[in-house]
């Protein structure tokens, strides 16, 4: 394995000579995967649990005791314009320098240089035009998750943001692929319910080390019902961004790269393929954070945007009876009722927009989120602690939003997919060569060329998922209903609208899909970027 530590770079990626390949193949001029490779120094790894997903690095960095750093949001955008078009915002992505771990100044690849990035806000029905601007080193890809987009603005995997200036002409074998430079225009018409999205890399093969270095951020969606619920919001409404990375002792972040310059081949080094997990916790960028609160009603809105952990939220409360989350939304919106859980299990790209009730409780008290699916330092979350008491006019109504049910009587067609592990076609620049492992659908490794499923608007279909591994697969354009969980009824966490299903080894799943809106080409793929990066990506045609 070689870590590699993202330290600044002077040196540009030159190409050299095209390479036919059926995955995209950039090359760097006199550079080889070693080169930036740090050789791992004081970094062990182990693999973790069988409970979660691949291989967890271990942190050299001093790491700071939990709850002891002040939790923040990120900031929110604000637009640069707002006319008839919609609001326009502006999004420069480039390297900057963050002190996340105390005493340390760790390089990140940031939205306008910030990690987790700015917060936009949109509003239902009302366009929101982001021009993302690539000062990076290497091409990104910008999609919104959960974004009900139409296709030329979905961030298909080739359709690159190529850095601003003189770098690379970059290669690639996708004839459809929409390539630019410099800037990129994205268009959200933002017709679709009040959600929590989220907008992160999506670039082909290497969107694991793109997230991992800092490209994530939330967008939410507010409308009139949402608004009008009487929810808490202002400072009791928080996004809160969960993911997991390592330090090392210089406090750079680490990835177990194959290609360390991210330029050809494969993102993530064999020992990795399962998926990079990191043992420091961070939630808005924050190594277990402590929020100071009021005695009073939150809304908690949690994105897990790890690479690839799973984690289980607990409410550790001084009081014999835990609060536990009352859910009121998930991945595509507000639930039809609001729903008690006492735990959640949540997977990479998955949302629960939850309320947790304080009301009952005294300054001095404090309440921990904690992930049961953890050990050691990463069973930790975040500590909110009571330190004021504060009136409070919120309310939970017992009827939120209608929601309209797929009915599977009217389904057109049912499809079986099957997630696997397998051998992937040869890949140039991949040391294993032909006998490269990676993960599959139905059999097939992700190839841009070769559409995998049609689907018409409008029509429902039931799609019966399997695999025999972890896997959060997420679905672009339209968000789905969970039918059944191993032939029986959902799961407590599965309600409402889903862009994100979590199948654990050797479940099943059924969904209802439909989708609305805009023609063209989508994703279908593993929320696992070291899967999604290792071929667990599907073409979804969509056409009238
Ligand atoms: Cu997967």
């Amino acid at each position: 394995m070689s870590a590699f530590r993202f330290r600044a770079r002077t040196d540009r990626p030159q190409p050299i000579s095209p390479v036919l390949s059926r995955r995209t193949v950039l090359r760097a001029a006199g550079l080889t995967a070693g080169a930036f490779a740090a050789g791992g120094a004081g970094v062990a790894w182990q693999l973790s649990g069988p409970r979660t997903v691949g291989a967890t690095l271990r942190s050299a960095a001093r790491l700071p005791e939990p709850f002891t750093l002040p939790g923040t949001v990120p900031p929110v955008l604000a637009p640069e314009r707002v006319d008839a078009a919609g609001d326009h915002y502006r999004i420069v992505q480039r390297r900057a320098v963050r002190e996340i771990l105390p005493g340390y100044r760790t390089e990140i690849w940031g939205y306008n240089g910030q990690f987790p990035g700015p917060t936009i806000r949109a509003t239902r029905g009302r366009p929101a035009i982001v021009v993302h601007r690539n000062e990076l080193e290497v091409p990104t890809v910008t999609h919104l998750h959960g974004g009900h987009t139409p296709a030329e603005s979905d961030g298909y995997p080739t359709d690159y943001l190529l850095p601003v200036g003189d770098a690379a002409a970059m290669i690639h074998d996708d004839p459809q692929a929409v390539v630019v430079r410099g800037e990129r225009e994205y268009r959200y018409p933002g017709d679709q319910p009040a959600a929590t999205l989220w907008y992160h890399d999506h670039r082909m093969d290497f969107t694991g080390p793109a997230v991992w270095r800092g490209l994530a951020g939330f967008h939410l969606v507010d409308d009139d019902v949402d608004r009008g619920l009487g929810l808490p919001d202002g400072e009791r409404d928080l996004p809160l961004l969960l993911c997991d990375r390592a330090f090392d002792a210089d406090g750079q972040l680490v990835y177990p790269a194959a290609d360390p310059m991210g330029m050809h081949g494969a993102a993530v080094s064999d020992d990795y393929m399962q998926g990079v997990q990191g043992d420091v916790l961070l939630v808005n960028g924050v190594p277990w954070p402590r929020f100071p609160v009021a005695a009073a009603r939150y809304r908690l809105r949690w994105l897990n945007a790890s690479n690839a952990r799973v984690y289980r939220l607990r409410l550790d409360g001084p009081h014999r009876q835990a609060p536990g989350f009352i859910q009121i939304g998930s991945d595509g919106g507000l639930l039809d009722r609001p729903r008690h859980l006492d735990a959640i299990d949540i997977a990479p790209g998955e949302r629960f927009d939850t309320i947790v009730d304080l009301t009952g409780y005294r300054p001095g008290d404090s309440v921990t989120i904690v992930n049961e699916l953890g050990d050691g330092r990463t069973f930790d979350v975040l500590r909110l602690c009571v330190d004021r008491t504060e009136s409070d006019s919120s309310r939970i109504p017992d009827r939120l939003a209608e929601l309209e049910r797929l009915d599977p009587a009217t389904a057109v067609r049912r499809r079986d997919l099957h997630f696997r592990m397998g051998d992937m076609p040869s890949m140039p620049g991949h040391d294993g060569g032909a006998d490269m492992k990676g993960w599959l659908i139905d059999g097939r490794a992700f190839d841009p060329s070769r559409p995998d499923l049609t689907a018409r608007l409008g029509e429902v279909e039931i799609w019966r998922l399997t695999t025999n591994f972890n896997h959060p697969i997420h679905l672009h354009l339209n968000p789905f209903q969970v039918l059944t969980r191993n032939g029986r009824a959902p799961s407590a966490t599965d309600g409402g609208w889903k862009d994100t299903i979590h199948l654990p080894a050797s479940q099943e799943a059924e969904i209802a899909v439909r989708f609305t809106g805009y023609t063209g080409r989508f994703m279908l793929h593993c929320h696992n970027l070291e899967h999604e990066d290792r071929g667990m990506m599907a073409n979804v045609a969509v056409t009238h």
